[in-house]
């Protein structure tokens, strides 16, 4: 950020939401889970690294509805609103300015892939909530893509510290396939909830099904209790 203020009041922000939302954190079954279901030695979150029902690839496959929109960085905007003190909507230049945070986390697709270590670069959705501000009463956010798609998530996980607005995969742009200039990843939940080519984030005081939730996936989508679809009752 460009006023030093401005990042003392984001710093801040940022650990109220993560007082706010820890007991919740704590008690969401992907950390919590005694009796995960998977294979392999334990993740940095303490669960198999391998999640049930999920095979290696080291190639990574392409999901979308059919249609890849292609954004200049010139005309990209993403809009935070909702049930937020000061909703924003940023140009790519103001998301370059922001903190910029570095990760290496996985990467699971309820179709049965999993792809390991993936070297990630981008926003934080914390350091995104800190600067707007969510209201008391919200609870979950809804999130749009250039190709209409959307899907939603608790803030409990949406909050999680290894959720990231990423630009940069293994050092290079994020590719367009894939998502770019930016998507969202969910390391500790199914893929899915990952929204691709992102341009709205809007804060909810109730819950409200994304695409595919509203048709038949999982509301939840927790990779260790193999929680793919919403008819499956384990
Ligand atoms: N905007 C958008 N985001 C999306 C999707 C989509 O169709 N549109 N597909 C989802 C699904 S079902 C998965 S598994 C992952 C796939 O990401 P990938 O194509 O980079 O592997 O993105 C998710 N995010
Ligand atoms: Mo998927």
């Amino acid at each position: 950020m460009e006023e030093p203020d401005k990042l003392d009041r984001i710093i801040e922000a940022r650990m109220k939401l993560k007082a706010r939302f820890e007991e919740k954190m704590k008690q969401t079954p992907s950390v919590s889970d005694n009796a995960p279901k998977g294979s392999g030695p334990a993740n940095r979150h303490g669960m198999p690294v391998v999640p049930i029902g999920q095979t290696i690839t080291t190639k990574w496959p392409v999901l979308d509805l059919g249609y890849q929109p292609d954004i200049l960085l010139d005309r990209w905007r993403l809009s935070i609103d909702g049930a937020v003190e000061e909703p924003m909507r940023l140009t790519w230049k103001q998301l370059m300015n922001l903190p910029q945070t570095k990760d290496v986390s996985d990467f699971h697709c309820v179709t049965t892939w999993s792809k390991l270590n993936m070297h990630w670069k981008g926003v934080s959705m914390l350091d995104l909530a800190a600067l707007v501000r969510p209201k008391e009463t919200a609870t979950h956010v809804l999130c749009y893509g250039y190709d209409t798609y959307t899907t939603n998530l608790s803030l409990e996980e949406a909050l999680k510290p290894d959720v990231l607005l990423v630009h940069t995969f293994e050092g290079q742009p994020l590719p367009i396939e894939h998502g770019g200039p930016v998507r969202m990843i969910t390391p500790q939940l199914y893929a899915w909830k990952g929204t691709k080519w992102i341009k709205r984030i809007e804060f909810l005081t109730a819950d409200k099904l994304g695409f595919w939730e509203d048709r038949g996936y999982s509301n939840t989508a927790y990779p260790w209790q193999n929680d793919r679809y919403s008819d499956d009752e384990d």
